[in-house]
């Protein structure tokens, strides 16, 4: 896919030019990570964040074969609401593409595509990474290993708690992507403030991120991604003990009923939501409010 494979908003194409602030958000969060109607306002408000903080948001979305950055409010009702709408990771695009498919992107198609568009920072919830029963299933998401070959700033809360964290923290390793945590020495946990694992590298400013994305480029070698890992602060957090309890409620019922693939991650989050009274989709805005905010700073410095 050329950049102009990508089609931009007038916004974001005269931010790019311009070298305005830009930052990437995805839209599996809103398509299958939220519960309707509230997922469409969460869209906007993302939006609204990034505008703030004086930058251009660049939602990325897939639709009728067309990858676009930067959706217009119709096009983002449509990603809210639409039904069947898919569930796209890198690998999908170009069956997407030449079959004129609707889809939402995940971490890994909003990477592939927030990169060949020149967008460098892109925020989001909690990445996808090793699930718990990798062993038997081999699931690991995809949004691994593109971030192992595509030049981004994720800023995100760390990986969904629902997977294996020490495994993914590992595989991350293993896939040379780099990792900082923002004022923080334990990796986030998503809905939770820590994941009680260490993080080897602490940077307290955005504008220290830049200074590493300016490295990246000045190094060269492989093109790797930056995960800035931003936790929810503690007293927005979901309770700890609620939390684990529902957790290992959900992966039970996700067994019983032999989720798999694709169709775990939303199942997962979801239960957490019913079964926490709202109080997990309270902590996961938390994180991605704070994530966008960030990202927005980032930008800032990134194009200054
Ligand atoms: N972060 C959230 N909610 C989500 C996701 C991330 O707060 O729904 C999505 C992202 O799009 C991520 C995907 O890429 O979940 C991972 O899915 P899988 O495990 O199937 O790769
Ligand atoms: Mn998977």
């Amino acid at each position: 896919m050329s950049a102009t494979a990508v089609r931009l908003s007038a916004e974001v194409a005269d931010a790019l030019a311009h070298r305005k602030p830009v930052v990437a958000l995805e839209s599996t969060i809103i398509s299958h990570g939220l519960p309707q109607p509230r997922n469409l306002e969460v869209a906007a408000e993302l939006e609204d964040l990034v505008r703030e903080a004086g930058g251009v948001p660049a939602t990325i979305a897939v639709l009728d074969g067309v990858p676009y950055a930067g959706l217009d409010a119709g096009q983002l009702k449509r990603i809210a609401s639409e039904s069947g709408l898919r569930k796209l990771g890198a690998r999908d695009l170009p069956l997407a593409v030449a079959t004129g498919a609707s889809g939402a992107t995940t971490v890994s198609a909003t990477s592939f595509i927030a990169a060949r568009a020149g967008i460098r920072v892109f925020a989001t919830g909690g990445l996808g990474g090793v699930h718990r029963g990798w062993v038997e299933s081999w699931d690991e998401s995809a949004d691994l290993n593109t971030l192992s070959r595509t030049r981004i700033t994720v800023v995100c809360a760390g990986v969904k708690s629902i997977l294996d964290v020490p495994a993914t923290l590992q595989r991350l390793e293993t896939l040379n992507i780099t990792v900082a945590g923002y004022r923080t020495e334990t990796f986030p946990g998503f809905y939770l403030h820590s994941s009680g694992q260490p993080v080897d590298w602490t940077v307290q400013e955005a504008a220290e991120i830049a200074g590493a994305m300016r490295a990246q480029d000045a190094l060269g070698g492989p093109e790797t991604a930056l995960i800035v890992a931003n936790p929810v602060p503690e007293s927005e957090q979901l309770d700890p003990a609620l939390h684990d309890r529902v957790l290992a409620e959900a992966l039970a019922a996700a067994d019983r009923d032999g989720v798999t693939g694709q169709a775990i991650t939303p199942y997962l989050l979801d239960y957490l939501v019913r079964h926490t009274d709202g109080a997990s989709l309270e902590a996961n805005l938390a994180a991605v409010r704070g994530n966008v905010r960030l990202a927005s700073e980032i930008a800032a410095s990134w194009a200054a």
